[in-house]
């Protein structure tokens, strides 16, 4: 049942289909996951979506390197994408591709209101492309590289494109896009980057070739024989295709559009936050709320790359480490916004301190307790005192704050505070030491004992974003019932009595192999 439920649409970039999938691109996806698996236990309809960026003249080539034809090559290669939701444990709503006839039709309808709008002429494009990027550059952003090629800022190489095309009149949603960066300060987070973006369109915008004749991998413009759209007009318009654009009448874009983040790298920012709105706004379309780019992955300080072999892989990762640890780590190590360094130490630094040490460690101290000496059940408390008060307390007013840091996409600050959550837990099982009430004070260690499980448990409910299989596995362990996981059921506490299974541990340090 969904009727009544807020709305929630979270976006990833749709990928490229020519690289295989590295940590970088479940990054962007995890981040995404994240936000979806909160906002669904905080009682939101949620639509998630991912998917792969097919057409274009850089998929075009990577087909024909591999000599199949571009569909099959796609059909192939997209699978990859796919089955990285599942071995990462993505909770997508959808995965879109746009080779699929439902965007093939949403495209064409978008056009067509462009060209109501008067916002799309014919013209031709004389100028520099980057099939790398699929983007066009002005000849004073590029530098010489060797034997006299031309070098966009990002890396790629440029080639001199002239060919007839169709324009759409970006120059003319210069105002209009300051407007929205004004009334809407949150449109792009963080800020630094929404003042980049700011600075350029102060600059001033030049009008975007938005169609290409010189090659045939993509949608079609209609009515223009030999005419493909551009390969980033095509790929943005998957986020409405895929709530049931252009039909704006339909129920799932009623309720999921405008969406409430499309997540990005801050390579494509511009694309999401100048291209993106202007097109939406001269199709008479509302412009998404909030377009967050966050930063660059490196490995050991190097930039991953084809040519240096070192892309982190993650079926690699998860082998390594864990599934949730991973998780864990890519989200607690590095603000989100900035960029980080993978590095093998501060993964297991933090996989055995912050979760084996920490929170693993302190709930198989209160479980084992339990199993020993409360007969395996949870124990009846008695009167709370100020310590149990402040303990129970502290770990119900972290949702507060989860919510507070998930709404601007900080999930490390939201990780923090609920590891201040954690160090009290522990500091409140040394300093109430229930080993040494067993014969002294029962009654008091039974209380111990039960608001130690009930803040666990509270963690673990809150926790179930980031680390879900981990976080079952407490919860079953607590006898929690899986109607009870959700957020609401952080206003009820554990029942007294209940049998809990054996304790097993759930976050195994990670031991150096001797070389
Ligand atoms: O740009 N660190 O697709 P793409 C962090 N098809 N994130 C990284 C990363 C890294 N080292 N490398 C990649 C495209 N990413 C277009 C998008 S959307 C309408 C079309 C992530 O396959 C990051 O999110 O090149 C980046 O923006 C995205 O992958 C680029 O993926």
């Amino acid at each position: 049942m969904t009727a009544g439920k807020p709305a929630y649409y979270v976006t990833t970039p749709i990928y490229y289909v020519n690289d295989a999938p590295h940590i970088g691109h479940a990054y962007t996806t995890l981040a995404c996951d994240v936000l979806a698996r909160f906002k669904r236990l905080d009682g939101y309809q949620v639509h998630f979506l991912t998917g792969t960026d097919e057409h274009g003249q850089k998929v075009e080539k990577s087909a024909e390197a591999a000599g199949i034809d571009p569909q099959a090559f796609t059909d192939k290669v997209s699978q990859n994408f796919r089955d990285l939701s599942g071995l990462l444990n993505f909770s997508n709503d959808d995965f879109i591709r746009t080779t699929e006839e439902r965007h093939k039709r949403s495209c064409q309808a978008l056009w067509q209101k462009l060209v109501e709008a008067g916002d799309i002429y014919l013209g031709s494009y004389a100028g520099w492309y980057a099939v790398r990027d699929e983007a066009y550059y002005a000849e004073s952003e590029l530098e010489d590289g060797e034997d006299g090629k031309k070098i966009a800022p990002s890396g790629a190489e440029c080639e001199w494109v002239e060919e007839e095309s169709y324009f759409f009149r970006l120059s003319a949603w210069g105002e209009r896009l300051l407007k929205l960066y004004e009334e809407q300060p949150d449109f792009i987070l963080p800020a630094s980057r929404r003042n980049e973006v700011i600075s350029f369109v102060k600059g001033g915008l030049k009008d975007l070739s938005i169609s290409r004749t010189t090659f045939g991998w993509g949608i079609p413009v209609p009515d223009a024989p030999g005419h493909i759209m551009y390969v980033w007009l095509d790929a943005l318009t998957n986020y409405i295709t895929a709530v049931g654009y252009p039909d704006a009448e339909s129920e799932n874009f009623k309720t999921f559009w405008p969406a409430d983040v499309h997540m990005v790298g801050k390579d494509i920012l511009r694309f999401h936050a100048v291209y993106w709105p202007a097109f939406l706004m001269a199709a008479g379309v509302p412009t998404p709320k909030r377009v967050f780019a966050h930063g660059w992955w490196t490995n050991e300080g190097e930039k991953m790359s084809k040519t240096l072999r070192n892309a982190l892989v993650p079926a690699e990762l998860v082998e390594t480490y864990g599934l949730d640890q991973l998780r864990y780590f890519l989200l607690r190590e590095v603000p989100f916004g900035n960029d980080g360094d993978f590095s093998r130490s501060a993964m297991v630094g933090r996989m055995n301190y912050d979760l084996a040490n920490q929170f693993g460690n302190l709930a198989q101290r209160v479980l084992s307790m339990i199993a020993k000496n409360c007969g395996g059940q949870l124990p009846q408390p008695g009167d709370l005192d100020a310590d149990d008060e402040a303990m129970l307390d502290q770990a119900t007013g972290l949702l507060q704050d989860l919510r507070k840091e998930l709404d601007v996409q900080q999930f490390h600050i939201a990780l923090t505070k609920t590891w201040e959550v954690v160090s009290a837990a522990n500091r409140y099982i040394d300093h109430a030491a229930p080993w040494k009430l067993k014969k002294s004070d029962p009654a008091r260690m039974a209380t111990v004992l039960y608001v130690l499980a009930d803040t666990i448990r509270q963690l673990a409910i809150l926790c179930q974003p980031v680390m879900p299989d981990a976080m079952e596995k407490m919860l079953d362990q607590l006898a929690v019932d899986t109607a009870e996981r959700d957020f609401a059921a952080l206003q009820t506490r554990l029942t007294p009595g209940t049998a809990l299974p054996a304790p097993e541990g759930i976050f195994p340090r990670f031991i150096e192999e001797e070389a």
